[in-house]
């Protein structure tokens, strides 16, 4: 199915405007950079780059910005947030519309997005009363033995198209509770909602009197990228893309000492056992798969299944996958937006004749879409591919909507077919067994960061840590404890007693 008339470049020029203007941004317009809209594959504005000498003034005065953040009190700091999160909820349909207009997701999935900041706003807020070391027994009589987490310094967050607001939010909320100052590097795909974004920091920073400079947008290429990876000021790098990309910043930060934190590729699968509740997983199934055109790091992109329920799950997949609204992703009852570029397209069609020729079988979709209404757009049907083994064109991350199915006969093979692939990121498991459920969640089940029971790969809240093993980086962002990431600790031994008593029973004197 095919959805409502595409809006034109123009509407969509206009649109992006208003929403600018509502939010209060003042577009610096130039020819460096284009910000442009997937939903048509076209230019919208001319954009003014950052400069190799704007890097090094944003990394200088968050620098400075730094020595007077960190010694403000954490529950100050958290103040700077709690605002940021009241300006989200007032823009949050703006804020929407940016990213449906450079990312091309489905209103629901953009305003998804957005709520996604104002809960991490709120959870950094809470973060910023707790921030907890502990106290440790000290052997030695009169010693008091803790452990305190201080601010780290200049965190650069390099982020990527898919999630370019959120992802974002997840490191900057973090970051500034913990007493860190930020240094943006966003997608090039999406200049407007980062400018966005910068922009309601900046008037929370205003309003509630933190220092203007806690945070700087470098609008740029991978040169702006690869000058925060290389500068001894910037403590931590925090990477979110693709695996290439992460083997290039990973051992460059390494060999200056610095931290990074890194988000990379993912190759999901979920397991769905003969006793699956198939009302349930088919839905979750094809959200993890087709939602956002399969462009999230955690979309699905492997299902293996036991051959006994193989046949009535493919049928009732290949339904839902003919029966899937295509097209403008403004339009409320489209399901499946655009690719970002042509270029996703066709790495995708490369990836389907790949694994044809492989012994691959396309089940359902795949066919290019509004080709003629919109040429320079890249909107498809997701598609469905059975595969009777893990080649290596399903062992690789295709950032397209592409589904592979697999079968399996016990759940050992289907949990070393789950795991043998390069990337940890996310996974899950369909079944009604518990014993089954917890094998797959236990030290031999899914090796990956994220593992899931009943609910697809995608979608996880904010409250848990966000990340993944092997080739998706080890980094985790987001909630629970990620935020020691972000900080240093220090180990104190306080004596108050008034004797020199030395650890492990060493006499000296
Ligand atoms: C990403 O794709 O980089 O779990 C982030 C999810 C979202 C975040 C995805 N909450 O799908």
């Amino acid at each position: 199915m095919t959805s409502t008339p595409l809006p034109t470049t123009d509407e969509l020029r206009a649109r992006a405007r208003t929403s600018l203007r509502n939010i209060g941004v003042d577009v610096p317009e130039g020819d460096a950079l284009h910000a442009r809209t997937p939903l048509t594959g076209e230019h919208l504005f001319g954009l003014r780059a950052a400069t190799g000498a704007d890097t090094e003034e944003a990394i200088a005065t968050t620098r400075t910005a730094f020595l007077i953040w960190r010694t403000t009190p954490a529950p100050c700091r958290g103040e700077l947030v709690r605002r940021l999160g009241e300006l989200l909820r007032v823009h949050k349909g703006d804020l929407a519309d940016l990213v449906t207009i450079e990312a091309g997701k489905i209103r629901s999935e953009a305003l998804g997005e957005i709520q996604e900041m104002i809960d991490i706003c709120d959870f950094a807020v809470g973060l910023s009363r707790q921030l907890y070391g502990r106290t440790i027994a000290s052997e030695r009589p009169g010693h008091r033995l803790a452990e305190t987490w201080h601010p780290l310094g200049v965190v650069g967050v390099i982020s990527a198209f898919n999630f370019p607001a959120a992802v974002w939010s997840w490191n900057t909320a973090v970051a500034l509770v913990c007493g860190d100052t930020v240094v943006w590097k966003p997608s090039e795909f999406t200049p407007l909602i980062s400018l966005a974004c910068d922009h309601l920091l900046a008037r929370a920073a205003e309003d509630v009197g933190a220092p203007r400079d806690v945070h700087r947008l470098l609008l740029g290429d991978r040169a702006v990228g690869g000058q925060l990876v290389d500068d001894p000021r910037v403590a931590l790098v925090s990477a979110t893309g693709s695996t290439r990309m992460g083997r290039e910043v990973g051992p460059r930060v390494a060999a200056r000492f610095g931290r990074s934190l890194l988000e990379l590729g993912g190759n999901n699968a979920a397991i769905v056992a003969p006793s699956a509740d198939l009302d349930l997983a088919v839905p979750a199934i094809v959200f993890a798969a087709a939602g956002t055109a399969g462009q999230r790091c955690t979309t699905l992109r492997r299902l293996i299944v036991h051959r006994d329920i193989a046949d009535p799950l493919i049928e009732r997949l290949t339904g839902a996958y003919t029966k899937l609204p295509i097209g403008n992703p403004f339009d409320d009852t489209t399901l499946v937006g655009p690719l970002i570029s042509t270029t996703a397209l066709d790495a995708m069609h490369h990836a389907l004749t790949r694994v044809q020729a492989q012994g691959g079988k396309i089940l359902a979709g795949g066919n290019r879409r509004l080709a003629e209404a919109a040429p320079a757009a890249a909107y498809t049907e997701p598609v469905l591919v059975r595969v009777a083994e893990q080649t290596d064109v399903v062992r690789e991350e295709t950032f397209a909507p592409i589904l592979y199915v697999l079968t399996y006969d016990t759940l050992d093979e289907a949990i070393a077919l789950h795991n043998d692939v390069p990337q940890g990121l996310s996974s899950s498991i369909f079944t009604r067994d518990q014993q089954e459920a917890e094998i797959f969640l236990s030290a031999a089940g899914s090796d990956c960061g994220i593992a899931n029971v009943n609910i697809g790969t995608s979608g996880a809240e904010i409250g848990g840590a966000f990340g993944g093993e092997k080739d998706t980086g080890g980094g985790r962002e987001s909630g629970s404890d990620a935020w020691k990431s972000y900080m240093r600790s220090a180990t104190n031994t306080v004596n108050y007693s008034s004797e020199l008593s030395l650890a492990q029973g060493v006499s000296f004197l």
